[in-house]
């Protein structure tokens, strides 16, 4: 049950200098000659608070109370949810006493013991982390403004690290300045914005990872050979806007079965097929299959586009979503890999979504849930699962197991202009 006290002047000093209308979450919750109570949980509060449109700002907050009924201090509301865990938050106007009310309210209703499955392999993939290091490297030897196109990986926390250290992302290169380093993204770039940059003479560090790379390589490859290649991919996402512009003339997009029948080619002998690297396996299967009906002849790359990343991701992800009664992918909405592993779970049967981080998660997700199947996209960095875990932590207690289905061993070598010698 959850406890609403009015609180003396020591609780005002926490809020510090901010609007009346800031709710304080609590950090930790403080009592006159006890230990505090640690509030891992302080990011769900917050996550709910800021849906609600309420400003908050974290800090301690007291708990010990003058009398009930007292007029004029903030109210506190508060409770335990473990044996050393708290969740508390604090108002000062009316409209933040009521959210404060029904949003510790709300958390205390989902508290107690929960198992976490870890899905393994999940987050940063060989691409990924090459792709980090070449932008943070690049930083470290020209320390100017580095410019990168697009986001170097689909993640708003990484693309948010970066900029805070100097990086400047920017849409297409005509906001680069002349002669300035661009890094292109891990997702590759078409042949016409590499004509452009050299044009403009800029200093080009390209992170695309070699396995983009290698489709693009095929593109040309299938091209050449006069064949129509039917690319299987999403319709506007920067991996697929790169690979058309390898053979525009030649390479048509296909999403799903049924747009192969509205196909039109020049010879139905002459069809090859390549993949974005981060698709559904299972669903593109069904493509490729609808294809080779379709034209029988249909030839493909000598093994499958979609990477071994988001393969061992989604088997990952399908070996503990039907053990789980809510699977959390971590990643951003415009991660196609991240996207990929939400729905895999989702046709387990289980309920899943995707979370740019802990604050993400919502107490109507939690109702009746006793195991929460974890995951992260490619681009997804550790530190936020770690995160989500330690906040679950904060509404009761936390038994952790990882399902490992296979261990990664990839690597990939960095471009010259950032190797060391
Ligand atoms: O999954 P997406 O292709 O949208 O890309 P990210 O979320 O950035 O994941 C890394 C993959 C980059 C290239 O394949
Ligand atoms: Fe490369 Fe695959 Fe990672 Fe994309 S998801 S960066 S293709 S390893």
């Amino acid at each position: 049950m959850s406890s609403t006290r009015t609180r003396p002047t020591s609780t005002v000093d926490t809020f510090g200098p901010c609007a009346p209308d800031t709710v304080l979450v609590a950090d930790e919750l403080l009592r006159e000659d006890l230990p505090s109570i640690p509030c891992p949980a302080a990011d769900l509060i917050e996550g709910e608070m800021r849906r609600r449109g309420v400003r908050t700002r974290r800090g301690p907050l007291h708990i010990e109370s003058t009398p009930a009924g007292a007029a004029g201090g903030p109210v506190v509301c508060w409770e335990t949810t473990g044996e050393a865990a708290g969740i508390g938050a604090a108002a000062r106007d009316h409209h933040g006493s009521v959210v404060v009310r029904e949003v510790v309210d709300s958390w205390t209703a989902v508290s107690g013991p929960r198992s976490v499955l870890l899905a393994a392999p999940r987050s940063f993939c060989a691409g990924v982390e090459r792709a980090i290091e070449i932008v943070e490297r690049a930083l470290e030897q020209r320390g100017g403004p580095i410019h990168v196109r697009k986001q170097i990986v689909h993640n708003r926390h990484v693309v948010a690290e970066l900029e805070e250290r100097g990086v400047v992302f920017v849409d297409e290169l005509d906001a680069v300045p002349d002669g300035a380093t661009v890094v292109f993204s891990a997702h590759g770039v078409s042949p016409a914005v590499r004509v452009e940059a050299d044009r403009r003479r800029l200093d080009v560090i390209d992170a695309t990872c070699p396995l983009v790379g290698k489709v693009h390589v095929e593109a040309r490859r299938f091209a050449e050979r006069g064949d129509t290649i039917v690319l299987v991919g999403h319709a506007g996402h920067e991996e697929v806007e790169g690979t058309l512009g390898e053979a525009p003339d030649r390479i048509v997009l296909v999403e799903t079965p049924e747009d192969v029948a509205h196909l039109r080619v020049e010879d139905p002998e002459r069809v090859s097929y390549l993949t974005q690297t981060t698709l559904a396996v299972d669903e593109t299967d069904e493509v490729i299959d609808a294809l080779r009906a379709r034209f029988p002849s249909l030839r493909g790359p000598g093994s499958d586009d979609i990477c071994y990343a988001t393969t061992n991701r989604q088997d990952a992800l399908r070996a503990i979503a039907t053990e789980s009664d809510l699977v959390l992918v971590v990643g951003s909405s415009n991660s196609s890999n991240s996207l990929r592993l939400v729905e895999r779970a989702e046709r387990c049967g289980t309920p899943a979504h995707l979370i740019d981080d802990a604050r993400d998660i919502r107490p109507e997700w939690l109702a009746g849930v006793a195991t929460v199947g974890l995951s992260a996209g490619a681009s997804a960095p550790h530190h936020l699962v770690e995160n989500v875990i330690t906040v679950l932590a904060g509404l009761g207690p936390v038994s952790v197991s990882e399902h490992e289905t296979t261990r990664e061993t990839v690597s990939f070598t960095l471009p010259l202009p950032v190797r060391s010698p």
